[in-house]
């Protein structure tokens, strides 16, 4: 007899192969500034429903933060542990850091417990995965969106007309950088982005070692990308992009997740690669935009307690001290040999 799915396994036990597949997300409708659009842009309509510890979700937000939506959507966080039951909302008196980790609080769902629950709400029949992040329409009370990449295109240039000049200003996705852009999300998206949850969710030795190396591979070429990179401190030089910020939620997370949980040790991105060190963490001091979205509780406790199969104990590791080093500091070994 097969042992039935679970919504902890995030390899099919069936498959052979042990790799990770992830699936396709199914909400695909946009809000547009075209005349007539389904879903048009609109202060206070729309809710994102994000986790702190999803990269994914994670770029949303910071999207939502930079373009100066936040007077326009609002969004709450799920609480940090993923169980059988999906995502979950803390109850009224949970209390857990950041903000607005808060009871689902669309009107009409003071019932909800869990995200699935939006999804049903969406779709009776929906069978996919529950997963984070949710662009949510408030008055049709009905999904948009759940596929991170266009959730931050729609950020990106939808809400423009409504926005002031400095936010309108600020395109993520400019027309000369496009093919660049794409270029770099093909390869970026499915070495580095799914590459580490292809490394970290293998099933097998071989499809572990076949990923993990993929993904250092990948990260020598932004290593050495970004070292030819003088003309400004983001990834496209003056300009920042969505590669930014795409490429920013997986490498936060690396050092003090991947690294370890996922076994991604080959290198570690302080003492490893300089270059793209100093990227991550010029985006992160010096953007309140990363700083603020970044919550590394969230993040530690999520994976390291939430993937039982991978830390049975549930136990998260104390290291590495700092989550994130100061602009100007380097770990011991590397200031050593720049003396
Ligand atoms: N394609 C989606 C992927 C999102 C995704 O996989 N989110 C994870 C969290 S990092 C999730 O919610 N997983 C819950 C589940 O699979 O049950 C996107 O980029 O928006």
């Amino acid at each position: 007899m097969s042992t039935p799915a679970k919504i902890t396994d995030w390899v099919d036990r069936s498959d052979k192969s042990g790799e990770f597949k992830r699936q396709v997300s199914s909400f695909r409708d946009h809000i547009s500034r075209e005349a007539g659009a389904k879903y048009p842009p609109e202060k206070d309509r729309y809710h994102l429903f994000v986790s702190y510890a999803c990269p994914w979700a994670h770029r949303t937000l910071i999207a939502r933060q930079l373009k100066g939506l936040d007077k326009f959507i609002t969004f709450s966080v799920v609480h940090w542990h993923l169980g059988e039951g999906g995502w979950r909302f803390v109850t009224k008196d949970e209390k857990e850091p950041g903000a607005n980790v808060i009871p689902d609080p669309i009107e009409g769902h003071e019932a909800f417990t869990h995200l699935r629950q939006v999804y049903y709400e969406s779709d009776k029949d929906y069978a996919g995965r529950f997963t984070v992040p949710v662009l949510y329409d408030k008055k049709t009370k009905q999904i948009v969106n759940n596929e991170s990449s266009e959730i931050l295109r729609i950020f990106g240039s939808e809400f423009d007309d409504l926005l002031d000049q400095e936010h309108r200003g600020a395109d993520l996705y400019p027309e000369a950088l496009r093919s660049d852009i794409e270029d770099a999300h093909k390869w970026q998206y499915d070495l580095i982005n799914n590459g580490v949850y292809k490394s970290g969710f293998a099933t097998t030795a071989d499809a572990y070692e076949r990923n993990v190396t993929a993904l250092f591979e990948a990260l020598g070429r932004v290593e050495k990308h970004l070292q030819g990179q003088k003309e400004g401190p983001y990834y496209f030089g003056k300009t920042l992009t969505e590669v930014d910020i795409r490429l920013y939620v997986t490498l936060i997370r690396f050092d003090p997740v991947y690294v370890q949980h996922f076994k991604c040790n080959i290198r570690d991105i302080r003492s490893g690669y300089p270059a793209t060190h100093r990227w991550m963490r010029n985006l992160y001091w010096k953007l309140p935009a990363f700083k603020d979205t970044t919550q590394f509780e969230h993040i530690k406790w999520h994976y390291t307690r939430s993937h039982t199969q991978i830390n049975p104990l549930s136990i998260t590791p104390v290291g590495p001290l700092p989550n994130i080093l100061p602009l100007e500091e380097e770990v011991p070994a590397v200031a050593a040999a720049r003396k």
